[in-house]
């Protein structure tokens, strides 16, 4: 049969650039100074990050994607998806064995890979749709913090969130999160979310500031992105990627510190922005969890626990809930 592949934009370029627009005027008018991560995964930034997984400090993806491989069975056994919607898909690769193992079960008929970058999602869909014949790939790039409401809805589904990115949200954020997702799910749904677990501080900062510096670079991306989407002026060899763990709300925070004063023009907001020596703007947070803490906030969203499947080493954690 011949691949059957539908794509969805619900951020038209408009929208796009409105909500960059929007949230850069609040982060780089507020103080300390931040950016939204959503704004990394450009082509190049998704490019980047793929590397990143790659990287030996950066266990999370090849942990993530060990525990899959062991555990899919039982997931599917578990859900019987019919659909499969993953947020934040990216280039689908750590999708695989959770694709294999619904395709065995025999219940899969639909995945939906869901991405802010159409270059990367394209691709990947393109990638699932040859490689699964006879399953149906609905490609879908949206922001998950914005269009939950807005995915398929067809047949039982089970909702991917895989690779930590839910540690992006902050502890409000993702109060939020799971509750509204929760809300567009329907008995018998499930959702499958990847966490990082609290472990020994310097290998959490080093996972975040390797020493080939991918992540400086990923890091530093983000400001080509607001210079080519919002005629910024930024100099990115000017700022120099900080990696940190804030052991009080145990998280990592990325930031990009101004190596000297300097001042920038947002031309598409008609903003003149002003950096410190020394300024740090925060580009991004990563949540680490203890498992008592994430399925207390899934309990209380409305989820019903499943299952909590981790390496031998406790390095990470997917947990399986259900509506
Ligand atoms: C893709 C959001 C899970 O937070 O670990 C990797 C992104 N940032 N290195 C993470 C990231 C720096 C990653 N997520």
């Amino acid at each position: 049969p011949l691949p059957f592949l539908y794509t969805v934009d619900l951020l038209g370029p408009g929208d796009h650039r409105a909500v960059l627009a929007r949230e850069v005027r609040a982060g780089l008018a507020d103080s300390p100074k931040w950016l939204s991560p959503t704004w990394f995964y450009d082509a190049a930034g998704s490019e980047l990050y793929t590397r990143i997984t790659r990287l030996p400090e950066y266990y999370q993806a090849r942990t993530e994607t060990a525990i899959l491989r062991d555990n899919a069975a039982d997931v599917a056994a578990r859900t019987r998806a019919e659909t499969l919607v993953e947020l934040g898909s990216g280039t689908s690769e750590k999708t695989v064995p959770l694709l294999d193992a619904l395709g065995a079960a025999g219940t899969l008929r639909t995945y939906s890979p869901v991405d802010v970058d159409a270059v990367t999602l394209d691709a990947a869909a393109r990638r699932v749709a040859e490689a699964y014949p006879g399953l149906a790939v609905w490609a879908v790039r949206a922001d998950f913090q914005r269009h939950l409401g807005r995915l398929p809805r067809i047949g039982r589904r089970l909702v991917a969130f895989l690779g930590g990115t839910v540690g992006n949200l902050s502890a409000e954020a993702r109060e939020t999160f799971w509750r509204e997702l929760c809300g567009t799910l329907a008995p018998g749904d499930a959702v499958l979310a990847g966490a990082d677990l609290v472990k020994d501080t310097g290998r959490l900062v080093a996972a975040y500031d390797d020493a080939a510096g991918v992540t400086a670079a990923f890091n530093r991306n983000a400001l080509n992105v607001l210079n080519r989407e919002l005629g910024a002026d930024f100099e990115p060899r000017a700022f120099e990627h900080v990696a940190l763990y804030d052991a009080t709300s145990q998280r990592i925070e990325m930031r990009l510190r101004a190596t000297r004063a300097m001042r920038v023009v947002i031309g598409a907001l008609g903003m003149v922005v002003e950096f410190r020596a020394g300024e740090e703007m925060r580009t991004e947070i990563s949540a680490k969890f203890h498992r008592y803490r994430l399925e207390r906030e899934l309990t209380r969203a409305g989820f019903a626990l499943g299952a909590w499947y981790t390496d031998p080493a406790k390095d990470f954690a997917l947990v399986l809930a259900h509506v």
